[in-house]
């Protein structure tokens, strides 16, 4: 296998529009953000990856301001000037620096494809070979959508109608105390059969365990992250008081954490985001783990540019994934994204692997550079200042 030498990072601060923002219990980001990772190599190749990085410290701890620094400072010269011969021995380079998994992942990617590259694969057979046999990609990732809250059930109902016949087989609704049963029901009552799924992002306590059974009703494929964002045992405690199966997200930060997870009872299912883990390698102990212990596992969305969502659809068409995936088509979230061609919706509520070598996509740096000049217009501390 030919290796790869890192000759360049560069980092491209990026806001985009967002054609639909996604309201949580935590709130709403004005627009898409990301610090896209252009990975040069002595050979030529680059290889592309991005942070799931927001403004505010909402969902995660990290943000656009700490990756770009963890990046700048501590990263990228950790990386610069090796040789690489495969993208799982990255975590081991960056070991010295603690926590950031965004900022970690993001150049954990940009590696995975490079090394695609000049080994003449696609990511997804790239990911497929560090799997034993019986694992390689289907060809695509079967997905579903997830829904904002909104300011009425009728408008609820009526997104949920748009996506249902766009094609999308799996509904996700974001819920938060004051509103959860309401949508669940009015959703339930408009689409009997539909694969609905609830997501509080945190929003509640054990002291809601009588509440959040009320969902019991509404026969949820699950319930996602509904106790503390960094919480697995407070999960084991409501998981046996109610028939919704939970699956967690933000509390899985390592396979450690779905070890114990589901040694403890905590949740049944998984919802593994690359970036969240730091990286495809911890992924991949995700994923066996989760092979092994017969847990269903999904991938999980950050609204990515193409960049990040063409790697994570290559990564959710191994068979091992087994739930549908947080990864819409690009026209749910963009008019126009920073890679060629967009993403579409095909039959049976699936998104195709791209073919190409690596993630697959056409990156457009000039369209980076236009969602670079929108980053410095609209965010008053980016570092680099606004002329
Ligand atoms: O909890 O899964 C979440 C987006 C931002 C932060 C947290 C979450 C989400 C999503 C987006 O649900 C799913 C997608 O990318 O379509
Ligand atoms: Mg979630």
């Amino acid at each position: 296998m030919a290796h790869i030498t890192v000759k360049q990072i560069n980092l491209h601060s990026v806001a985009m529009p967002f054609v639909e923002p996604l309201r949580t219990s935590f709130g709403e980001e004005p627009f898409k953000t990301a610090i896209i990772i252009e990975l040069q190599t002595d050979q030529g190749v680059t290889g592309w990856g991005e942070t799931t990085t927001e403004i505010h410290p909402g969902y995660s701890s990290e943000t656009m301001g700490t990756a770009q620094h963890v990046l700048r400072e501590f990263l990228i010269p950790l990386l610069l000037g090796k040789s690489i011969h495969d993208a799982t021995d990255v975590p081991d380079l960056i070991r010295s620096v603690r926590g950031h998994k965004m900022a970690k992942y993001a150049v954990e990617a940009a590696v995975w494809d490079a090394l695609a590259k000049v080994n003449g694969m696609s990511l997804a057979e790239s990911f497929a070979a560090h799997l034993p046999e019986g694992h390689a990609s289907k060809g695509y990732a079967t997905v579903g959508v997830s829904i904002g809250i909104k300011p009425t059930e009728t408008a609820t109902v009526e997104i949920v109608k748009k996506r249902v016949d766009e094609g999308y087989g799996r509904i996700k609704l974001k819920i938060q105390p004051g509103w959860d049963v309401q949508p669940a029901r009015a959703v339930r009552a408009a689409y009997p059969d539909v694969l609905l799924m609830l997501d509080a992002n945190s929003a509640y306590t054990l002291a809601d365990a009588e509440h959040l059974k009320q969902l019991d009703e509404f026969n949820l494929l699950m319930l996602e992250q509904p106790l503390g964002h960094d919480d697995i045992f407070q999960h084991s405690k409501l998981q046996p008081q109610i028939n919704s199966p939970i699956c967690l997200d933000e509390s899985i930060k390592s396979a450690d954490d779905v070890r114990l997870a589901l040694e403890i009872g905590a949740c049944k299912i998984i919802n593994l985001k690359p970036s969240r883990v730091g990286g495809y390698t911890e992924s991949f102990e995700i994923y066996k783990v989760c092979f092994e212990h017969n847990t269903p596992l999904w991938i999980g969305g950050m609204l990515e540019t193409g960049i990040g969502r063409a790697a994570n659809i290559a990564f959710a068409s191994l068979p091992g994934v087994t739930l549908p995936c947080d990864i819409s088509a690009t026209s749910r979230y963009f008019a126009q994204d920073i890679s060629e061609p967009p993403f579409e919706l095909a039959a049976h509520s699936r998104i195709a692997v791209p073919s190409g070598l690596g993630i697959g996509v056409d990156v457009k740096l000039d369209r980076i550079q236009e969602a670079e000049a929108a980053w410095r217009a609209q965010y008053p501390y980016s570092d680099t200042p606004a002329s």
